[in-house]
């Protein structure tokens, strides 16, 4: 607390009682809000003094009340730009600000005069030798908070020009309390050792704790707003009974990539210009040898009631290292895992991890994305049963209107895009894709007939840029991002 400032409350108080907190601050020479802030002080120290609150009603001046302050009212300036011989009203309402109130009010006042039948169109005359600009006298009181005798006609025609505005505030009636008295001990913060020791503590007052006061924001780490996105769509998958696959693997071999989801070896997204290929180690040496065979199997001369692409598959290709292209990938491992089971059970896997793809950069692509991607298998799967799911996730955040558009992937078929209705833009956008995984890819690994797998992916960029407003990826990942930008967003709570 302002010691001083105090002191001469309490000094001022025990010989003027009682005392309203806005004169007080007038008699003191100080702003009304410190010695509010004294008032609260001296309060938290027990019944020094009594404050009584008042809801005051007052004025202040707004921007074009100050300049009147400063400068004089509109009219004192009209009639101050009249030369002695008068001048054409055109040009006078070119001399000065807010010149037409001016010379309305100046008429009012008497104190100037217009000859309409001038030579030349209407001239302006000054009426009187000289005025009393009262306006700017009262715009100078209110501004010293002296609102005597000012009248509340004058405070309403103020208000009505805009000159000033009516401000409400609260204030105190001070009296002495039953502990009054003119000094106060210094409060100490701290419990000091040698206060202790020396037991000195006995003769000090401590200031109170405030337990409502916040704690200092401890500088720590913040969650990249992408982290935050994933967090939340990890939830979602959690509390649909999914369980997150390991996608720590962001090499992976041909193989697993595209062969083992049936993708012919010819197709363009498996050459340079879509997938990055890895230069070393370039090849992967370790296949499951006998799934490997059923593999090429199914692609050259078909298999499982395929006719299969009829090429001749190499495992050169196959084996060749790339940064995965889509957590699919990682799919197709787990749905061979479970092949492998005694007995087959149905599982629900997702996962959120980046993919690499050789594209074309722009303002919302780069050449990886995190892939969010969901997938069910059990016996007797069908498309409904795929819809059904993709609208009980997307449901969950907040997304209700959904339509489901043929497609193509060259693993799964059927296969959907999904849109959602934007109502800000007002149009259908996509927000994802979707198929029933082939036979081609399901039974070479030896999943039982019968045995289906849905599943549907989106990515975790177009969501987190739309969330959080931005327009350039470059602003959400990258060595450009602005790392105060990951501290100010909030915790992102996708809506449910
Ligand atoms: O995420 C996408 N769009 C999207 C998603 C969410 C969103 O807001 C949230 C709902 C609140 C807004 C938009 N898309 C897929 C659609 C487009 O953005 C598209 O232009 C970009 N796509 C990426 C790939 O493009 C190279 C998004 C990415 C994508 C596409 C397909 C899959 C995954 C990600 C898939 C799959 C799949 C299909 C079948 C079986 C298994 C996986």
């Amino acid at each position: 607390m302002a010691d001083e400032l105090a002191a001469s409350v309490l000094k001022y108080l025990s010989e003027n009682e009682p005392i309203d907190t806005q004169d007080l601050a007038k008699v003191l020479n100080v702003d009304h809000q410190k010695i509010v802030g004294v008032v609260k002080s001296l309060q938290s120290l027990g019944e020094i003094i009594n404050a009584e609150q008042r809801l005051n009603k007052s004025y202040e001046l707004t921007e074009e009340g100050k300049q009147v302050a400063e400068k004089g009212s509109h009219e004192a300036l009209i009639f101050h730009a009249i030369p002695d011989g008068g001048i054409p009203q055109a040009e006078l309402m070119k001399t000065v600000p807010n010149a037409k109130i001016g010379f309305s009010k100046a008429m009012q006042a008497g104190w100037v005069q217009m000859d309409k039948k001038s030579e030349g169109g209407p001239k302006v005359f000054k009426k009187v030798d000289k005025i009393e600009d009262s306006v700017q006298d009262c715009m100078r009181r209110i501004q010293d908070l002296n609102l005597d005798g000012i009248t509340d006609n004058q405070k309403n025609e103020y208000k009505k020009r805009k000159l000033v505005q009516e401000v409400k505030f609260a204030s105190y009636l001070l009296s002495k309390g039953a502990d009054f008295k003119l000094s106060i001990a210094k409060q100490e913060v701290d419990l000091t050792p040698e206060m202790i020791s020396k037991g000195s503590w006995k003769d000090k007052t401590f200031k109170e704790y405030n337990f409502n006061a916040l704690g200092v924001m401890p500088h720590c780490g913040h969650l990249h707003p992408l982290m935050k996105v994933r967090a939340e769509y990890r939830q979602i998958f959690l509390e649909m009974g999914f369980t997150e696959m390991p996608t720590n693997n962001f090499i992976e071999s041909s193989f697993w990539n595209f062969d083992v989801l049936f993708q012919p070896q010819q197709h363009p997204a498996r050459d340079a210009h879509d997938t990055f290929f890895i230069s070393d180690p370039a090849s992967a040496h370790t296949f499951p040898m006998d799934y490997l065979e059923r593999v090429k199997k199914v692609h050259s001369v078909g298999g499982y009631g395929s006719q299969g692409y009829k090429y001749d598959w190499s495992i050169d290709e196959a084996k060749k290292n790339i940064l995965r292209t889509h957590t699919t990938a990682v799919t197709s491992r787990m749905l061979y895992k479970v092949a492998q089971q005694p007995e087959f059970k149905p599982v629900k896997y997702f996962s959120i991890d980046r993919v690499f793809r050789n594209e074309n950069l722009d303002n919302t692509h780069l050449a990886e994305f995190h892939q969010i991607e969901g997938v069910v298998a059990d016996y007797g799967l069908t498309l409904g049963d795929l819809i059904g799911v993709i609208n009980e996730f997307f449901k969950k955040l907040g997304i209700t209107k959904l339509r489901f558009k043929p497609a193509y992937n060259p693993y799964t078929e059927p296969s959907m895009e999904v849109f959602s209705y934007h109502e800000g833009l007002k149009k259908w956008v996509e927000i994802g894709n979707s198929g029933i995984f082939r036979p081609e890819m399901l039974l070479p690994m030896g999943l039982p007939e019968g045995v289906n797998a849905i599943a549907w992916g989106l990515s975790l960029e177009r969501p987190t840029m739309i969330k959080y407003k931005i327009d350039n990826i470059r602003e959400l990942i990258g060595s450009k991002v602005n790392l105060q930008m990951v501290y100010d967003n909030p915790v992102c709570r996708l809506d449910k």
